[in-house]
């Protein structure tokens, strides 16, 4: 028998950064950014991914006090907006600051490696976490990236990773994963991972995808500009999907939750699928999903 189809859930990017990869300087003021994220609900989002940090790739580092100076306005901007909150971070304390504004997932880039003191505040505060994968880090990370097998190097990175978080309290059922799409990857190592996600999938854990407006669907497609290349996200959230993915963290939220829940009815063979948006004209559902619910 096939596998069920999950429920998508789209994870809308809020950057408040001067310098990320396709809308850095967009949202930097407090205002844009809250007015951004409401808006990202409107169109379907289930959960907010805020940030004040750029990882692209030649990234430079940025300080605790001015990541905190950008995101907690935008967090308590955003904690009535109706989506689940998630900060974006590797430092303990600006997750500490984003929790008590109201976030409940921890989305970690460095998979707890980043900040010793990381483990024990998701697993006091008892929010989820994202553990994703990344080869190196974001300077150097896309420098002749080398693996044996990159789904199987993943999957037991990632594997180790939650074995980790356990031992140190986080509950196991609050953790998510993430292969960390174009995060020391080559463009067929992103390529292989997205059509063998099935088998990080089978880790049995809400699995994560990032490929939203990445570099290599520029030179796949050939567009240079990252806005345009939304439809080419949505060709990897679809198959993403099909290998049983559930949560899409993307920046078009519109186009990717319409592309995903018509992907999901398809593929199920009823709808309506997992999410409505509040400018969803007809046959409203649960907005309201496993993985989208305010604690995993
Ligand atoms: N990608 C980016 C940032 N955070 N988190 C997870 N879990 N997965 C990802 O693939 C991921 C992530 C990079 O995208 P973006 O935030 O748009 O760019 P920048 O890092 O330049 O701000």
């Amino acid at each position: 028998m096939a596998a069920p189809v999950p429920e998508p859930v789209v994870m809308g990017v809020v950057n408040v950064t001067p310098d990320s990869f396709s809308d850095g300087g967009e949202w930097l003021d407090p205002a844009a950014a809250i007015a951004h994220g409401h808006d990202l609900v409107a169109q379907g989002a289930a959960i907010l991914d805020i940030g004040g940090e750029s990882t692209r790739p030649g990234a430079e580092p940025v300080s605790e006090a001015e990541e905190l100076r950008r995101v907690v306005p935008v967090l308590e901007g955003l904690a009535d907006a109706g989506a689940r909150l998630s900060i974006d971070t590797s430092k303990a304390a600006v997750a500490a600051a984003a929790i008590d504004a109201g976030a409940t997932l921890v989305n970690d880039v460095t998979a707890l490696r980043g900040d010793p003191r990381m483990a024990a505040l998701v697993a006091e505060r008892g929010c989820a976490v994202c553990l994703m994968h990344m080869l190196g880090e974001p300077r150097t990370m896309q420098r002749a990236p080398r693996y044996d097998d990159v789904v199987e190097d993943v999957r037991s990175f990632l594997a180790d990773r939650t074995e980790h978080a356990v031992t140190r309290g986080i509950a196991r059922e609050r953790i998510w994963l993430d292969p960390g799409i174009g995060f020391g990857k080559t463009i067929d190592h992103n390529l292989e991972l997205l059509g063998r996600l099935d088998e990080i999938v089978a880790l049995g854990r809400p699995v994560v995808v990032g490929t939203s407006r990445k570099a290599f669907l520029g030179t796949i497609t050939g567009r240079e500009a990252p806005s345009d290349r939304v439809a080419g996200t949505i060709a990897t959230n679809v198959i993403a999907l099909t290998r049983g993915a559930s949560v899409f963290r993307v920046h078009d939220v519109a186009q990717a939750r319409d592309a995903l829940v018509v992907a999901a009815a398809t593929l199920r063979g009823r709808w309506p699928a997992a999410t409505t948006t509040s400018t969803t004209p007809t046959r409203r559902t649960s907005t309201t999903t496993k993985a989208g619910s305010r604690r995993s």
